[in-house]
């Protein structure tokens, strides 16, 4: 597979940036287009722009022609096709990047090469979106060119799995383009790749993944509202549930789910889906009650300022996070963006901080921050807020404290004479 075949990615994000430096790795010729010019200059660079640790081996060998010229696509023989595929403010399905990054492909393929989409999708977008983008252009699908799809799996910063060692599931038009794909795929992912009966079972796969965390991350969510009216400790009891070594798979109540997948694929089943009379009813009440849970954690916070008598108005409420998730300082979807919103509807002084969104922090460290507040929010549970001893914030005279993330010694704090309150407990 390997020998002189020359492999674009479309797309060097979180997805393209670590497949094609593999593949270089692997001794493909790879070629990297992306629109973005800043980002093609670190690339060129040698910069590890996703800072995934396991790239750091690979990257000082990696040899990626980078480009934002789409004539330069043309000796390309694989075709990866890695853009988002976001939701809009009405939580529509964003196809945009997905056409245009076709058209681009369709303009400039060659006779036998193979197009691959990993942009996470939903049953239907192969055969109607992008296949009638490539016939267009005069190109007999099975025939001239061949196209399938392999959902991406990564999951950013995960120490563990990354491009290398994540299963895939390979779903084509034809037995050709799955077999091409296949052996591409099992040329550099050292893991089980999976073929599937159509490239629809393909699509399917991966938003039935991410709905599945997302509806159980929303039983937790529901339980931890109506544990903490019944004043039981959602998170022991979920570790309680925990012992039992079969048939359940923890979950955690928290402040709200955000990434670019979690709260975003579950929408484009329900919107497939409702073009066939469908409603995916039980989707849509969890993406309800995920999407409810910033709210919540302001009104958890508004019952704490009222015991100690203060207002939401001009009060300095100290946010600690805004990415998405720990470890990470991507805010696509993030639950303290909301929270954030909220507070300052109610004219409250949101006081921010998060070392790994240095640029939308607006103040210096955690010092600076526990100095001006008086009631802190948790909204990242980043390593380095767990790390702060919770007599620090008694020192700062901290009076209320909003743990979205469950992730402070709730016991503790609470010895200290510091209003403590979790989500569900
Ligand atoms: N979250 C909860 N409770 C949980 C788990 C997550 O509230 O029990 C929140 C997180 O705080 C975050 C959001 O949900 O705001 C998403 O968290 P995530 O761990 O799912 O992180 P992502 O968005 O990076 O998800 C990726 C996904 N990977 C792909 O789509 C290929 C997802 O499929 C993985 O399951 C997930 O990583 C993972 O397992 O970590």
């Amino acid at each position: 597979m390997k020998n002189n075949q020359k492999v674009c990615v479309i797309g060097l994000g979180y997805v393209g940036f670590p497949l094609a430096v593999l593949c270089s790795a692997k001794g493909y010729k790879v070629i990297g287009f992306d629109t973005n010019k800043k980002k093609i200059k670190r690339i060129d660079r040698g910069e590890n722009i996703v800072s995934e640790k396991f790239l750091e081996e690979f990257l000082p060998k990696a040899k990626i022609r980078t480009t934002a010229n789409p004539k330069d696509l043309r000796e390309g023989d694989i075709f990866v096709i890695a853009v988002p595929t976001p939701v809009d403010e009405k939580y529509y399905p964003d196809l945009s990047y997905i056409i245009s990054a076709s058209e681009t492909v369709a303009r400039n393929i060659k006779k036998g090469a193979l197009v691959i989409v990993e942009s996470t999708i939903n049953p239907g977008v192969c055969d109607e979106i992008v296949r009638p983008i490539f016939e267009k252009a005069g190109h007999k699908i099975g025939e001239d060119i061949f196209i399938s799809h392999c959902p991406e799996r990564i999951n950013p910063g995960d120490p563990k799995w990354n491009v290398i060692n994540i299963p895939r599931v390979v779903g084509s038009f034809d037995e050709t383009g799955l077999q091409k794909t296949l052996g591409f795929y099992r040329s550099v992912v050292d893991a089980e790749i999976m073929p599937m009966k159509s490239i629809f079972e393909a699509e399917a796969t991966k938003i039935m993944e991410n709905s599945f965390r997302d509806i159980n991350i929303a039983f937790v969510n529901e339980l931890a509202k109506s544990f903490d009216l019944m004043g039981i400790d959602v998170v022991n009891v979920i570790r309680g549930a925990a012992t039992k070594p079969f048939a359940f798979m923890a979950h955690w109540p928290s402040c709200g789910v955000g990434g670019h997948c979690i709260p975003v694929d579950p929408y484009y089943l329900i919107e497939k889906a409702k073009e066939l009379d469908f409603d995916h009813k039980f989707l849509r009440v969890a993406r309800a009650i995920n999407n409810s849970m910033p709210l919540y954690t302001v009104e958890l916070l508004q019952d704490a300022l009222n015991r100690i008598e203060r207002a939401f108005k001009n009060t300095a409420i100290g946010i600690l996070g805004i990415s998405y998730k720990a470890g990470v300082g991507d805010l696509r979807e993030s639950p303290a963006l909301k929270i954030i919103e909220l507070l300052k509807e109610r004219e409250a002084v949101p006081h921010i901080f998060d070392p790994y969104a240095p640029e939308k922090s607006n103040v210096e460290n955690i010092e600076d921050l526990l100095e001006k507040c008086e009631a802190v929010v948790v909204a990242t549970d980043h390593r380095e807020f767990l790390k702060i001893p919770p007599e620090k914030f008694k020192e700062n005279n901290i009076k209320v404290i909003i743990d979205g993330k469950n992730c402070l010694d709730k016991e503790k704090i609470k010895e200290l004479g510091i209003i403590y309150k979790g989500i569900g407990r």
